[in-house]
This record gives structure tokens, sequence and C-alpha cells, in this order.
């Protein structure tokens, strides 16, 4: 198709795009839907940058919505693909790789004795909620509004992540006795769990949680969240389940169970332990998990369940995440980027959650703690902030419901400049309309 210089190439590449799948892109979320426009197409990534079809670079603060973390094509992950490439990239049979990435997981999370891989983090929570309703013999899961965990059916009740962005909490094609059996309550709100719970006596199956909520935006537990979930499930014979499909491996090496104490019953995993391929997993006591088949009554397979190309790149990535100071140099690189933030936001209208490397910009008054209070922002403004950035060479995501990731590869002087151009781009608000 030969280029028409008034279109972009990512323009062109759209239109036909959207001949191809619906809304012209493979996942919502991308769809900037959200901000207006049209996508973005990638040709390549290096470290923290992107370069799109017309080869302008942009700083990449969406990272794979956090699958990176190393940034893209980390050499060392490159290096383990291309080998393991020409040995072995699929076979449906056990093999080395998944031993070594397995044990890499069993070591990091106390929680997880056994587990399973499987390719994609909604897989992951699927499955687990197979295994917490067989364990228990119950069948309603309680969720978090805003909480996001893939598009499985039960799960997309007040959703958030891309349901949120397009203002779709539940989705059609969703039988009501599905999701029937789905209660949703405000993430933070311990009242609202130990009420529901009471309200179906005997009845939960399991809580799943992001114990970090990265799907409404950033939102932090508040303290004793965590653990009062941890003491209301097992008092009401509910699993808790945590969803670290983001958190795993970002926050800490152990994730945010390490991070806060509070041990789940099952874990969910994505993204970091696939280093950029399709890897989900779900892990917990061994006992739990030896009511999956083969060993038991729950069913669950996969064709490319732990493929070895995935295995090798997951475990390429953990080995430096491993090492001594990681998270650390995160953390301290992040925190001198939120501080040529923060004292430039005004509180009436903007609110920076962050966590460690984790972040989101809200358009909105503060504190903001649940769903309901990110639903306040100014989804217009960010909108506009976002396609200044980006036109100023600064890729974040194009939802406000969603979460920045700085990794090992932002540079420092790279992350003050964004900074500077992030709070320049903050518009003053127009005299008269103060609040
Ligand atoms: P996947 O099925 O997309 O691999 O994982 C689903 C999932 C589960 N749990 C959490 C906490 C998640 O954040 C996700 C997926 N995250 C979104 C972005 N917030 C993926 C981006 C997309 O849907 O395209």
């Amino acid at each position: 198709m030969p280029h028409n210089p008034s279109f972009s190439r990512s323009q062109e590449a759209f239109q036909h795009a959207l001949e191809l799948f619906p809304g012209g892109v493979n996942s919502p979320v991308r769809s900037f839907a959200a901000v207006s426009g049209s996508p973005l197409f990638f040709s390549r990534g290096k470290g923290a940058y992107l370069e799109d079809l017309d080869g302008r670079r942009y700083l990449d603060f969406v990272q794979s919505w956090g699958a990176h973390i190393l940034g893209h094509s980390p050499p060392g992950v490159v290096r383990a693909l291309r080998r393991q490439a020409q040995r072995l990239t699929s076979v449906g049979a056990p093999t080395l790789e998944e031993n070594r990435l397995g044990t890499a997981i069993r070591d990091a999370f106390p929680s997880i004795e056994r587990l399973r891989f499987v390719s994609s983090g909604t897989e992951a929570v699927m499955s687990a909620l197979r295994l917490a309703r067989a364990a228990t013999n119950r069948s309603m899961i309680l969720k978090f509004d805003g909480g996001y965990h893939g598009h499985a059916d039960s799960l997309l009740v007040s959703a958030g992540s891309g349901l949120a962005t397009l203002n779709q909490p539940a989705s059609a094609g969703v039988p009501e006795a599905v999701t029937g059996a789905t209660v949703s309550v405000p993430y933070n709100d311990l009242e609202a769990v130990r009420s529901a719970l009471a309200a179906h006596p005997g009845k939960f199956a399991a809580i799943i949680v992001e114990p970090v909520a990265a799907n409404m935006g950033l939102v932090l537990p508040q303290p004793r969240f965590l653990e009062g979930l941890r003491s209301l499930s097992r008092e009401h014979g509910a699993l808790l389940i945590f969803d670290e499909v983001i958190t795993g491996f970002r926050l800490t090496y152990g994730g945010a169970s390490q991070l806060f104490g509070v041990e789940p019953d099952l874990t969910i995993l994505g993204k970091i332990i696939g280093g950029g391929l399709p890897v989900g997993a779900y892990g917990g006591k061994k006992e739990l998990l030896s009511q999956v088949a083969p060993l038991g009554p729950v069913y669950q397979a996969g064709t490319l369940s732990g493929n070895p190309l995935a295995m090798a790149s997951g475990y390429a990535v953990l080995k430096e995440l491993a090492k001594p100071g990681f998270y650390e140099m995160i953390t301290d690189k992040a925190e001198r980027f939120f501080d040529l933030l923060l004292p430039h936001l005004d509180p009436a209208r903007h609110t920076l959650n962050r966590l460690r490397g984790l972040f989101t910009l809200f358009f909105a008054p503060g504190p903001i703690q649940n769903f309901a209070d990110a639903q306040k922002s100014d989804t217009q403004a960010y909108a506009r902030w976002f396609h200044g950035l980006l036109e100023s060479g600064i890729s974040i995501a194009p939802a406000q419901f969603e979460a920045g990731f700085i990794g090992a590869k932002h540079p420092v002087r790279a992350l003050r400049l964004a900074a500077e151009t992030m709070v320049r781009l903050l518009e003053t608000p127009s005299p008269g309309t103060e609040k």
C-alpha cells in the first residue's frame, strides 16, 4: 500500500486493521477509544523506548501493560529466546524450562508450593476460580469495584481496565446465572466485605483482590485492608485469591504478598513471569493444587501451557530481578521522578497515587481510595494530557483507569525531562474556574 504522506503510517495501518479486527485492535484498551484519535503502531522497542511506524521515538511508561520491567527486548531475554527457538519452541510435553521457571516462582512466593502455568492472566484467574469453587463446594465470588482480573465470565462485573475505560462495567453475552454468583463491593471497604459475607453465609468460594489495585488507576490498600480480607475469608471459609498479575515481581521479588506480609490461599501471576511472552500462572498450597487434573477432579489444560519459549523468556527476566538491589534501584528512581511532579500538582485537580515503580496521575481531587473516587476523574483532561505527552515523545496509558510503569531501563535524565514535560502540559485552570 503506497504511503500517503498526509496520513501517518500508523493511521494507514489502522485503516487496514479496521478491516481485520473489531475496533482495529486485538484488545479494547489499546483502541484510543478513551482518548480519541487512532492508535499508534509500534515497530520496535529497546529499553524504555518505543519507535512507531513513522520512526518517531517515545519514552514508554506502558511497558506492555506491565509485562516489561527490564524494558523492551532486554539483551538477556533476546539471547535466551534465540537459543530456545533454535532448540525447541513448543512441544506439548514436559521440559526442563518449565521446572526452572516453576522453581524460581515457588522459591519467591512462600504461599506457592504447587503451581500451574497457563497462557494468560485471564486463564489463570478462570482456573483458580474453578479450583476455589471445587475446593469449597461453593459458587459465590466476591470481587471489588474497579478490580480487573481478565475477561473470564464470572468477573465481568463492575470491572476495571478496559471495561471502566469504555464505561462498560459489565459485558454483554454473560448469563445472569454466572454473574449472579459474583458480588462486587468497594475496594478498601472491609465493612462492605463483612456485610456481603454475612448476607450469604457459607456461600462464598473466594474473595479475589488485586492486593494493590491497578485497573481503576493505581489505588493502594489502606492499612489493615489486606489483613482484614485474610481474617474475614478464613472466618467465612472462603479462599483468599491475590491477583498479582501486575504486582507479582513488580513491587518486590515476592510481590504484594511479601511487601504487605499477607499470604493468600491462591496467587495469580502473569505479565512479568513471561518476559513479554504469553504466560499466566496460579499457585497455592500442595493440598489445594492436588485437586487439579490429572491428580484431582478440577480440569484445566492448555496446548501452550508452559511452552519452552515463554518459560525461557520469563526465567531470563527473573534471574535479573533476583539480583541484590534491583527493587531498591527502581524505587529510588521512581521516587525521584515523583518528587519532581508532586510540588506542581493542584490537589483540587490532580492526585498522584504511587507505589515503588507504579503510578497513576488522576485528574481528580484526592484521596483516591476506591473506584468511585477514581470515577470523579476528568477523563477529557486526561485525554488532552495524553495527546500532549504523545506529541512530546512520551507514551502513557491511553486511559485514565490504568497504571504507569517505571522500570530498570528508564534513564534518570529522561525521567527528569519527562516529569518537566508532564508538569508543563498540566493545564492551568482557565481564569475564574478555580474551585
Ligand atoms: P491477561 O488475560 O490480559 O493476560 O491478564 C488479565 C489480567 C488479570 N489481572 C490483572 C490484575 C490484570 O491487570 C490483567 C490484565 N491487565 C490489562 C491492563 N490493565 C491488560 C491490558 C489489556 O487488556 O489489553
